[in-house]
């Protein structure tokens, strides 16, 4: 049975192609450098978004028109959205996918029902997956959308939840090893505070910590290699967040002794919601050691929230992919499409045409981006902004040879520094010239 008949294999068409239902860009098979636009750029469908999302809003009811809605038996349904899921991984050519327990199968009557229903679907999966190319880039669970997550679950008060948290995330262990996931992603759902009024704060991040330490524990034992990945946001659901940001996170893991098990999944969304750019995040995870897979999307300037909009600013793609290059790639991680369609993109044409666009813009970002590596064009700027800690005075304080009295007799000698431009209106010109050249180039 087929869930999108009126569209065909999308094909590289190139940028000239007026033909919405191809690539302008993307051309999987092209390399950059050393390596094909495939393999560095390793593109993932958000099952939820893609499959489960309806497009309602907190003011509207949902607008999407999806094929498979003509089954209302919800496990007929999640049976046909396997279908279909394959069917458009295949069309869109794209080679990875994730997804939430909650996404996949509907929820039983018991816990153990909901595990019965999530087999049944993994089991569908298990089938696709081996006639196909296309792989799980990770897989992760829902701990934060029914009621009994309301105070959080690893962060709840309420021990029970936490036990039924536990229960749900060694469930998501063992289907993440059947499907062979290359990462295993935690966000942070409802593990956050709306008050400390009445939040013990200690003990909600102490049991965060022994939560974690218990899923290293057991993936080890069953084996499961899959990379682990936190996914920060400073807010939303709860007014704080305990993941705020990468340094937030990383601090948490240093403290727990978990910074040798994670890594992280840095959302282009969460970056901005937490004030910072999605470039920051990327810099922050990668100078660190820590950046392990990129959920791609945008958000939306005027809008305070987390409107996960596909990316399509491609000053951000191009900072994006500069800073992923130089991490020498993403490892076992990828780019994730965690974007919905807008509520009015609601024909099921526009899922493809969304992950079209995407997929183009991270092309065009991948381009630029290793043209100004290659140049070195921001390197050289900034190795120049920084010469002064190469000799001298400051080869000995990179060095660590030095003390604040040699400093100070430092400074009393050369009074009154001197300083150079930063030039930050001529690098954003250098920047915008690359831009137009990636795209004038056929
Ligand atoms: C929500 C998050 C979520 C994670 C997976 O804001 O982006 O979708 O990526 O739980
Ligand atoms: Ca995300
Ligand atoms: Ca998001």
């Amino acid at each position: 049975m087929s869930y999108f008949d009126s569209v065909k294999k999308i094909q590289f068409a190139g940028s000239q192609s007026k033909d919405p239902l191809s690539f302008k860009f993307y051309n999987p098979a092209e390399k950059v450098g050393d390596l094909t636009m495939e393999e560095q750029l390793r593109f993932g469908v958000a099952y939820w978004h893609t499959f489960t999302e309806d497009l309602s809003d907190p003011f509207g009811s949902g607008t999407a028109i999806r094929p498979w809605d003509k089954f209302s038996d919800p496990m007929d349904k999640a049976k046909a959205r396997v279908e279909a899921a394959f069917e458009f991984f295949e069309k869109l050519g794209i080679p990875y996918f994730c997804f939430h327990d909650a996404d996949i199968a509907p929820e039983g009557a018991t816990l153990k029902e909901t595990f019965d229903n999530q087999d049944i679907i993994v089991d569908l999966m298990e089938d696709y997956l081996k006639d196909s190319k296309v792989k799980l880039l990770w897989n992760t669970v829902n701990n934060f959308t029914h009621p009994r997550f309301v105070h959080g679950a690893a962060t709840s008060n309420n021990a029970e939840v936490y036990a039924y948290a536990a229960a749900k995330v060694k469930k998501g262990l063992e289907v993440g090893n059947r499907l062979g996931a290359e990462n295993y992603v935690f966000w942070g759902g409802r593990e956050g505070y709306e008050s400390l009024l009445n939040t013990d704060l200690k003990l909600e991040l102490d049991n965060l910590g022994r939560f974690f330490h218990l899923a290293v524990d057991y993936a080890k034992e069953i084996g499961f290699d899959a990379q682990f990945l936190i996914e920060p946001k400073p807010m939303e659901p709860t007014t704080h967040q305990y993941d705020y940001d990468t340094a937030h996170g990383f601090a948490f893991l240093q403290k727990y002794g978990l910074e040798k098990h994670f890594k992280f999944n840095i959302e282009a969304n969460h970056a901005t919601l937490a004030g910072h750019t999605f470039e920051h995040e990327l810099r922050y995870a990668r100078i660190n050691g820590m950046l392990g897979s990129v959920d791609a999307n945008q958000g939306h300037p005027h809008l305070g929230w987390d409107t996960d909009e596909f990316p399509s600013d491609l000053y951000a793609t191009t900072l994006a992919m500069v800073e992923i290059l130089k991490n020498g790639g993403l490892g076992k991680g990828g780019l994730n499409f965690d974007a919905k369609v807008r509520r009015t993109s609601f024909e099921p044409e526009d899922l493809f045409k969304a992950h079209i666009a995407g997929m183009d813009s991270f092309a065009i970002g991948l381009k630029t981006a290793h043209r100004i590596i290659e140049d070195g064009a921001l390197d050289q700027v900034v190795s120049k902004r920084y010469a002064s800690f190469e000799s001298g005075i400051g080869q000995k304080i990179v060095e660590g040879t030095t003390s604040l009295k040699e400093l100070q007799e430092y400074a009393l000698k050369n009074d009154q520094p001197v300083n150079q431009s930063g030039h930050l209106e001529e690098i954003r010109a250098t920047l915008n010239q690359y831009l137009v050249t990636t795209l004038d180039s056929k």
